[in-house]
C-alpha cells in the first residue's frame, strides 16, 4: 500500500497492483462460459434479445481510468478497451424503447458467476462507461471479468460487474435481491459522493471495510490460483 495521494476520492487509498476482487462467496465463484461473451437483454414487453457477439459493429475505444473499490483500495490509471455502453445501447436497446424516458429506467446487470446489481440507465450512458473486452492491451483475463465486464469508472467498483451475461432494462426500481447485503448496494454507489452504501454514511462504512482488504485479496488470488 502506497499513501491516499491527494488527488484520489475521499476515503480511497492507492495500491501498486490491481487485485481480484470482489464479496467474499464470489472468490471461488467463476464464469461458466468464459470464452462466450454472449449477452442477453431484456426490454420492458418485448422478446429477450441474444447477442452472441455483443460488440460487433460498434466503435472500439480506449480509456484510462482509476478503479475505486468501495472498500477503499484504488488503482490508478487502468487501461481499458471495448465499446461504450452509449453506444452499445444507440444501437441494441432504443430501439426497442420506444416512448420511454431514461430516467425513467433502472438496468439490472448480471454475470456468470450469479453476481448482480443495479444501475440508473442514465448513468451508464456517460462517456467513461464501457462494456471492456480487453485490459491494458491484453484479451480481459478471468481475474478481471472475462469474457465481457462493465467498466463504470465514476462508481464504486461492485457496480463494474465481471463476467457480464445478461442486462435487463425495468421501469422503476428493480424488485432484486443484490449479491451484496441490502446496505451494501447503493443503487448509485457515486465514488465522487462517496454514496458507498445505502443508509450508513460513506465514512463509516470505510472504517468497517478498510480492515477486510487484505484478506479479501489473499482470498481471491488463492482462489484463482486454485481453480488454474
Ligand atoms: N461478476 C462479478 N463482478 C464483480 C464482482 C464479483 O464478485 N463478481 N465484484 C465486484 C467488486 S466488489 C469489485 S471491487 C470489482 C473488482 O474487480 P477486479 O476483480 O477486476 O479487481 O468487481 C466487481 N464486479
Ligand atoms: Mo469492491
Amino acid at each position: 500500500m502506497t499513501l491516499r495521494a491527494a488527488d484520489l476520492p475521499p476515503g480511497q487509498r492507492a495500491r501498486d497492483d490491481f487485485p481480484r476482487f470482489g464479496l467474499t462467496p464470489y472468490a471461488t465463484r467463476f464464469p461458466a462460459r468464459p470464452a462466450d461473451p454472449a449477452l442477453e437483454c431484456r426490454l420492458p414487453g418485448r422478446d429477450p434479445l441474444a447477442l452472441p457477439d455483443p460488440l460487433a459493429g460498434l466503435p472500439r475505444v480506449e480509456r484510462r481510468a482509476d478503479f475505486h473499490c468501495v472498500t477503499t483500495w484504488s488503482c490508478r490509471g487502468v487501461g481499458w478497451s471495448g465499446v461504450r455502453f452509449a453506444d452499445f445501447h444507440r444501437l441494441h436497446l432504443q430501439p426497442g424503447l420506444a416512448a420511454l424516458p431514461v430516467a425513467a429506467l433502472t438496468v439490472v446487470l448480471r454475470a456468470q458467476d450469479g453476481y448482480r446489481t443495479t444501475l440508473p440507465l442514465a448513468d451508464l450512458l456517460a462517456d467513461d462507461v464501457l462494456l471492456a473486452d480487453r485490459l491494458d492491451g491484453a484479451p480481459l483475463p478471468l481475474e478481471h471479468g472475462a469474457p465481457l465486464r462493465l467498466v463504470a469508472p465514476a462508481h464504486y467498483g461492485y457496480k463494474s460487474v465481471k463476467h457480464l451475461a445478461r442486462i435487463d432494462l425495468v421501469v422503476g426500481a428493480p424488485r432484486l435481491r443484490p449479491a451484496a447485503l441490502a446496505f451494501m448496494d447503493h443503487p448509485r454507489a457515486r465514488v465522487a459522493c462517496e454514496e458507498r452504501g445505502r443508509w450508513l454514511p460513506g465514512w463509516l462504512l470505510r472504517r468497517l471495510y478498510r480492515p477486510l482488504v487484505p484478506g479479501t485479496v489473499r482470498r481471491f488470488s488463492a482462489a484463482m490460483a486454485a481453480r488454474r
